[in-house]
């Protein structure tokens, strides 16, 4: 009888999976293709936390599913390195960018090659390397070519803390974002309507600025249309759903100003207009601020000549950039109206004069999104240089890209930048490694600093000529990574950014696992990106990920596990004091993948003495023949863990091995086969282990690379589990149903509230449920 030793088992088959290179995918010869694709992190710190952990290791187990599914999956891992998630924190610990992203991406690998992942090393990529970010120049340049990138000023978002301007969908509530600015203690005291960084936790400014855009908006429909045709976790659609906020509204005219409104019904309350303030307009700003402009429009219904004031809380960005002030029916108007002493007109909302409005010609139907275009330009060091050259020769003769190769251009587009030139065939523009790399805040880029960068010549005239300061954003990074991956490696990748028939063969990945917190950023960003790729007939779908499995997130203390609370957990002591595996199984027997499971050391130690004695039962001698008993408890747990793991729901299928555990402890003898089947189905959570006794079990060939095994229905059959039925906790009712049934919460409460006992002890109250799958479900009133 041997002790159960982690730390050397889990070293001998890292090193010997590695050697028979087991997760090494045959990416040209593949028959049936899974690409499991998981986020790749940002190094924002040294190393991977619990977090990180609990989510790569989700996705890890669904992956060698799939696996033993005679799928053959690709699951690589990169590093999303560039942007200003580590240069914060490289500035922080006063280190360069470099030098950090060198030293953590190594300790990445380590970490998460301790955790026993089956990634494929030989194809990674990591956004700040070269090979890479010639590419996301590369993207810039197609876009640019298609008319989807240009030049504007608009009032955008400026963080006086990170010192660049940030994207809106880079700004969170509080709550969201999980920070908040300083001089607020706690998150209650900082007051609604507040929206912050979501980096650094601080109030950012609005401020009229020259940026880049990516013109997502031209998308918009088509992002929204597209939400109906993939099979994505229900929040992160809602979340998608509202952001592009979709709104059907009317534009009309008074006199010379055109508004949008959704409320065409009111009209006749309109008494007032308005455009937006002088300077910085600020809809976050809780208070109303306005000026009479001295001018005065009629409104077509009621023929009154109406005041046009400036109004502080209307957008110069959104619908037609001004409003019809109706007082009695919102209350942004209600309080401009008080405040200025403008008339209130009370009445009816009437909905006839949609058509009214139509028919007399005052206006026309027209469609709203919420989504503004993309802003990708950061006054910062740590990401790509935008790869555009101005020549003010060239401009001045009128020569341009634009008037040299308009035939490609949108028509209507009109505020290009005269002299724009892009030199593709020069790329990469390679970041500089300067010693300032700190941002300043001046409203431009380190890099502007340095003339020996931004001094160049222009590729058409050769005449002098400079280059753009600014880099782009860490989310264009992103937005393409998984079109890289399974061309990394190919003779052509230094040529192409991705190899068409690969690509055909891999993409769109197979089921992506990933952060809901990422739902109108990345997850949007990236089904952009490739609807336009797509349009540029590169890739031949436009889904990137038709199916997306949101994960939770890990809580420690009563909070969300993150630097910035101080309550981050490193993987690296658990899996040295218990193994891999058991952290491994801990993490995903805590709750429900999709929920908030809180991390807690106690579990810990009770993982590991389960951990201990699934191990002494291979300890044991072995019988030839199964008994009947040990088929049917096999034959369950099969069956049960099949289910459950197809669904995610990971920790009832760990249950579901616990109990088999029970059921099997007691058995005098157990049979190879029986312990044979059940290291098949501990290999995706408890990969070390499981390939141990595989191999002492006398079997050849890894574990990993077997069929999950298969269940027989007839044995199935009369098997019943109970179900205790509480209100309040008390017990009321109990059931005996199909095992099959014993997991499906909507079954069991129809069965539950059909039950007089539980009815009369409900009523009509309200109640919440809780539901422990295969035991109880208690209504809480
Ligand atoms: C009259 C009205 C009456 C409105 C009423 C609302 C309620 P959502 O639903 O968010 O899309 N609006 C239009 N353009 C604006 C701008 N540039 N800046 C600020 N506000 C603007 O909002 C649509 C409504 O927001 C529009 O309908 C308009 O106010 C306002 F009882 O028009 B409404
Ligand atoms: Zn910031």
């Amino acid at each position: 009888m041997t002790s159960y030793n982690p730390t050397e088992i889990e070293k001998k088959w890292q090193v010997k999976w590695e050697k028979d290179k087991l997760y090494v995918s045959d990416i040209a010869g593949a028959k049936q293709p899974f690409y499991n694709l998981w986020m790749f992190p940002y190094p924002s710190a040294e190393g991977l936390h619990a977090g990180h952990a609990f989510a790569s290791t989700g996705s890890d187990i669904y992956g060698r599913f799939m696996r033993m599914h005679d799928k053959e999956v690709f699951q690589p891992i990169g590093y999303d390195s560039f942007g200003i998630h580590s240069e914060n924190f490289a500035i922080k610990i006063g280190d360069h960018p470099l030098k950090l992203i060198e030293r953590a991406t190594k300790n990445y690998e380590k970490q998460f090659k301790s955790m026993g992942h089956g990634y494929d090393w030989t194809r990674t990529v990591t956004t700040s390397d070269i090979d890479y970010y010639k590419w996301t120049q590369w993207l810039f340049v197609q876009m640019f070519k298609a008319g989807l990138a240009y030049k504007k000023k608009a009032s955008v978002n400026w963080c006086p803390s990170c010192k660049t301007v940030l994207a809106d969908e880079q700004i969170f509530t509080p709550a969201a974002a999980g920070k908040w600015p300083k001089q607020y203690q706690k998150l209650e005291d900082v007051p609604p309507g507040i929206k912050v960084c979501e980096r650094c936790g601080n109030e950012p400014e609005r401020k009229e600025l020259e940026q880049w855009f990516f013109r997502i908006t031209d998308y918009a429909n088509r992002l929204l249309e597209g939400l109906s045709k993939i099979d994505w976790s229900e929040r992160v659609v809602t979340a998608q759903r509202n952001w592009i906020g979709r709104k059907e509204g009317m534009r009309i005219k008074f006199d010379d100003i055109e508004v949008f409104t959704t409320r065409p019904d009111t009209l006749a309350g309109a008494t007032f207009v308005a455009v937006p303030g002088d300077g910085q307009n600020d809809q976050t700003d809780k208070t109303k601020v306005g000026e009479f402009t001295g001018k005065y429009v009629t409104n077509p219904l009621t023929g009154k000549k109406i005041p046009v004031w400036k109004a502080n809380y209307v957008s110069a960005e959104y619908g037609s950039g001004a409003i019809m002030g109706v007082p009695a029916h919102d209350t942004h108007d209600m309080e401009f109206a008080i405040k200025y002493d403008i008339d209130i007109e009370e009445m009816k909302p009437d909905a006839s004069l949609w058509q009214k409005i139509e028919t007399e010609g005052w206006g026309k139907r027209a469609t709203n999104y919420h989504l503004r275009d993309w802003l990708i330009s950061r006054q910062r060091y740590w990401g790509p240089p935008i790869p555009m050259i101005y020549c003010l020769t060239c401009a001045q003769k009128g020569d341009s890209w634009l008037s040299i190769n308009s035939a490609n251009l949108r028509k209507d587009q009109t505020n290009w930048d005269p002299a724009g030139w892009y030199p593709e065939e020069n790329l990469p523009i390679v970041l500089p490694e300067i010693t300032d790399y700190k941002p300043e805040g001046t409203g431009k880029g380190p890099l502007a600093n340095h003339p020996e960068f931004y001094q160049t010549k222009c590729p058409y005239c050769g005449g002098q000529a400079i280059r753009e300061t600014d880099v782009s954003d860490t989310f264009v990074d992103s937005s393409w990574y998984f079109l890289r991956y399974c061309s990394v490696g190919l003779s052509t990748a230094d040529k192409q950014p991705f190899d068409p028939e690969i690509t055909r063969k891999w993409l769109p990945v197979s089921l992506y696992f990933g952060g809901a917190e990422h739902a109108v950023l990345h997850l949007m960003y990236c089904r952009f990106v490739t609807m336009v790729l797509f349009d540029l007939q590169m890739v031949d779908f436009e889904e990137p990920a038709p199916r997306f499995y949101a994960h939770g997130l890990v809580i420690k203390d009563g909070a969300k596990m993150s630097k910035s609370r101080g309550n981050i957990v490193s993987p690296d002591e658990y899996i040295a004091k218990f193994g891999a595996d058991t952290l491994r199984l801990y993490l995903m027997f805590m709750g429900p993948m999709d929920g908030s499971p809180d991390f807690r050391d106690s579990g810990m130690e009770g993982m590991h003495r389960f951990i201990k004695k699934l191990w002494g039962l291979y300890q044991r001698q072995t019988s030839q023949k199964q008994t009947n008993e040990e088929r049917v408890i096999t034959n369950r747990t099969v069956h049960r863990m099949t289910e459950d793991i197809k669904h995610f729901k990971y920790n009832t299928a760990i249950s579901a091995v616990m109990e088999c555990l029970n059921d099997l402890r007691h058995l005098p003898v157990l049979a190879s086969d029986t312990l044979s089947a059940l290291a098949l189905l501990l290999a995706p959570f408890a990969p070390h282990l499981a390939e141990e006794v595989w191999s002492k079990l006398g079997h050849s060939g890894s574990v990993h690379l077997q069929s999950w095994p298969k269940y027989d229905e007839s044995l199935l059959i009369g098997d019943k589990a109970t179900i205790i039925v509480q209100v309040n906790g008390k017990l009321r009712e109990r059931f005996e149903i199909e095992i099959e049934k014993a997991t499906d919460q909507v079954y069991i409460e129809q069965l539950a509230l059909a039950s007089a006992k539980v009815k009369n002890q409900l009523k009509s109250s309200k109640y919440r449920e809780i539901f422990v799958p295969g035991k109880l479900i208690n209504f809480v009133v």
